[in-house]
């Protein structure tokens, strides 16, 4: 038998994450503008703050740090979810947290494939927001089952890549060569398809429908629609953006503002027109907004307890007084989240990773003593988790960025995770009980380390 060696599922993922970035900076030409942006933002940052240069260099984030941090793709039927799963997996991607954006007025349900394990993080960060559209939304039935047509007979995988697929789930993985093969031929589902499979009329129907309808049903496949790099400074972009002819969305979604950043803070500008081609003709005869640019600023990861103060929060400013700001509601509301990391993680509210104080002096037997009183003594040293994750809010408020306002605002029928996880052929995973887990791990290893070493 032939010994294949095989590549490891994180530089499937890197070589895809490279892959999507050159297609999309090809195809939207006004994402390099961002792109550069954002690689002068975060440099001047690194150069005012040379302690956050150090955290970064610390944990290996530095070189890393104008990668994409994530791509969103609209799928249309539970088939093509659960092919998406298997092929996500090849690259070490699993689904993680489960986002209804009903409530919020947008018709889908969604996860985020993303590498789940430090180490994989640590070696390529890329995660696809991936939403599944809930057709059973759409109010017009004869509509409905005209979408649901539609969509039953578009192929979105490339024979190649449905092979290779195959062929990883029997080898477990691909070798370089498989590899090199898959990734371009997976590349192909998420590339802008400018033919239209329906006519004009058609797309006129399923976009008065709902915006998000015609973009997912109206295809041949479920075109990438942003890529979002990670910005050291959203403030700072927010203000630049416009600067560089780039139109922003006005406001940034998620929490205001901090001195120890929380959560996930995003903004978003739309980034072109696209001609489309309806069938039935042949030439250019009409647009459509598809795709945009994205960043993304990340702060501490909360625990349940930190979560729901948040929800509570944001809720308090998004339902306030109309006569004051969202800003300042936004602002006034979260005085009562503590911006101290201290705080932060004496009240339970954030999650940290501990470690063993580089200057610990390696003395008597300490193994005794709590977490807190190796804190104090500074033999133990607390890092904030960084959320890697998404926010149902704020993830309607950037669909909302790219559709129009106009879209509707409340659905009444609650999305369902059960339903999701069937079409996906798995359950997701609990994203905060990744990151317990993470804290708790680093607590066990320090008691090993402290432990006293056993005579032989
Ligand atoms: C996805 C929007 C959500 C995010 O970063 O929260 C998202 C989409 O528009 O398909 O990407
Ligand atoms: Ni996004």
């Amino acid at each position: 038998m032939q010994d294949r060696k095989l590549l490891s599922p994180d530089a499937i993922r890197a070589e895809f994450s490279a892959a999507l970035s050159s297609m999309y900076r090809k195809e939207v030409p006004k994402y390099g503008l961002l792109m550069d942006l954002v690689a002068d933002i975060n440099a001047e940052v690194l150069q005012d703050q040379p302690s956050l240069r150090a955290a970064l260099l610390a944990n290996e984030s530095l070189a890393r740090l104008d990668q994409e941090r994530h791509g969103a793709i609209r799928l249309g039927t539970e088939e093509e979810l659960a092919v998406v799963c298997r092929m996500f997996a090849v690259m070490g991607m699993e689904p993680v947290g489960y986002y209804d954006l009903g409530p919020a007025g947008v018709p889908v349900h969604s996860t985020a494939f993303r590498p789940i394990s430090t180490s994989a993080l640590a070696a390529n960060p890329f995660r696809m927001f991936t939403s599944l559209l809930r057709l059973p939304l759409v109010e017009d039935p004869t509509l409905r089952d005209e979408a649901a047509a539609i969509l039953a007979r578009r192929r979105i995988f490339t024979p190649k890549a449905l092979e290779l697929l195959a062929l990883a789930e029997t080898q477990g993985g691909l070798d370089a060569e498989q590899a090199a093969d898959f990734v371009p031929a997976l590349i192909e589902t998420f590339r802008w398809h400018g033919d239209a499979t329906v006519d004009s009329e058609t797309y006129a129907r399923l976009l008065a429908a709902h915006r998000l309808v015609a973009d997912v049903v109206c295809f041949r496949g479920p075109h990438l629609n942003h890529l979002t790099p990670r910005i050291l400074d959203i403030d700072a972009a927010q203000v630049e953006m416009p600067r560089r002819g780039v139109d922003a969305k006005s406001l940034i979604e998620g929490p205001p503002r901090r001195h120890h950043p929380i959560l996930l803070r995003q903004t978003s500008f739309k980034a072109l027109d696209e001609s489309i081609v309806f069938a039935g003709t042949s030439a250019v005869t009409g647009a459509h907004t598809a795709r945009f640019g994205e960043i993304e600023q990340r702060g501490v990861a909360l625990t349940r307890a930190g979560r729901a103060l948040y929800d509570r929060l944001l809720e308090q400013a998004r339902s306030g007084d109309e006569a004051v700001s969202y800003l300042d509601r936004l602002t006034r509301a979260f005085e009562a989240f503590p911006d101290d990391l201290d705080a932060m993680r004496r009240e339970g509210l954030a999650f940290f990773r501990y470690r063993i104080a580089e200057s610990a002096e390696k003395t008597q037997d300490v193994a005794h003593l709590s977490i807190e009183a190796l804190l104090e003594r500074g033999i133990v040293r607390a890092d904030p988790i960084v959320y890697e994750d998404f926010l149902p809010v704020s993830a309607a408020g950037i669909f909302r960025s790219n559709l129009g306002d106009t879209i509707g605002s409340s659905y009444a029928l609650q999305g369902s995770r059960v339903e999701f996880e069937r079409a996906l052929g798995r359950e997701v995973v609990d994203e905060i009980r990744l990151y317990e887990e993470a804290e708790a791990r680093s607590i066990a290893e320090i008691r090993v380390a402290l432990s006293p070493t056993v005579p032989a």
